[in-house]
């Protein structure tokens, strides 16, 4: 693909939040029973997805995205094109974990080569304790895996820069550019124009085309300022520990140095 023309915006990082990650749950008779067709042997179904954070739109920067499923799976290779304010995603149902291979195909206009993750496809809860196996059996029987990732474009070309910047205030000329909700009956121009000046929010506050993230947490959306807060104190808690730790072996090696001075001297020997 020839690379698009027109200058890189020099010295301009841009990054957009993004989650990938699977849910899974376990067949169930009451909760989820298993659909006809089904092989015996499958225990759960699962979904995994690629998509933006709080569900905003991530397709004006993701083209496609290209699944790799286990080779048992049919079909185990698959493509997901974009739909606006859908995530990537795949279900599927079976009975293993294994690592799934995910490609990211990025719009025409950032010229950017296809980039690949990976993600270990959780079914059964996990944790270093039951304390924590018991966390992931939270939220009804989903098995969560879920990443928070954040793509940057380094110095994008320009007419991407505007893609990837410009969304969140759509130009008024054009009829609204996009706004929700406007054209209802009852409704002025005045009103209208207003309301397409207005940039488009998540109900968790973020911002269409914007690297923001929510500042709390929400049902399924577990990432957020308050998530980053709460991850910064485990850190400061542990960096305490771990100094108070260190302290301990230099006093217990100052101890055992005195004890290995005083037993040579009873013994003679010259230090
Ligand atoms: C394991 N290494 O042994 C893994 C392999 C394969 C999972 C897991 C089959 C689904 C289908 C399926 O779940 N494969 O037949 O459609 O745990």
């Amino acid at each position: 693909m020839a690379p698009p023309s027109g200058k890189r915006v020099k010295g301009t990082q841009i990054y957009r939040p993004f989650i990938y990650g699977t849910t899974a749950r376990p067949f169930d008779a009451d909760t989820n029973p298993k659909p006809p067709g089904v092989p015996d042997d499958h225990t759960h179904s699962w979904t995994v997805f690629v998509k933006g954070i709080d569900d905003v739109d991530i397709t004006y920067w993701l083209r496609r995205v290209q699944f790799k499923l286990h080779e048992s799976i049919p079909n185990h290779v698959r493509t997901i094109e974009g739909t606006k304010g859908k995530p990537f995603e795949i279900h599927e149902t079976g009975w293993g974990e294994f690592e799934i291979t995910m490609k990211l195909y990025y719009v025409a206009e950032s010229g950017e080569k296809p980039q690949t993750l990976y993600h270990h496809l959780r079914l059964h809860p996990y944790g270093r304790t039951e304390e924590e196996k018991e966390a992931m059996r939270l939220s009804g029987d989903d098995i969560i895996s879920w990443t928070y990732e954040e793509q940057i474009f380094n110095e994008p070309y320009d007419a991407f820069y505007d893609i990837l910047t410009s969304g969140a205030f759509p130009v008024s000329s054009g009829g609204g550019g996009g706004a929700k909700g406007g054209g209802k009956g009852g409704k002025s121009k005045d009103k209208d124009d207003q309301q397409a000046q207005q940039p488009q929010r998540s109900p968790g506050g973020v911002l269409d085309r914007s690297a923001m993230i929510p500042l709390t947490n929400r049902p399924g959306q577990p990432f957020s300022r308050e998530t980053e807060q709460v991850e910064i104190q485990k850190l400061k808690d542990a960096l305490v520990k771990v100094e108070e730790l260190t302290k301990q072996i230099a006093e217990d090696v100052q101890q055992k140095e005195a004890r290995l001075r005083g037993l040579r001297a009873d013994a003679g020997i010259k230090a």
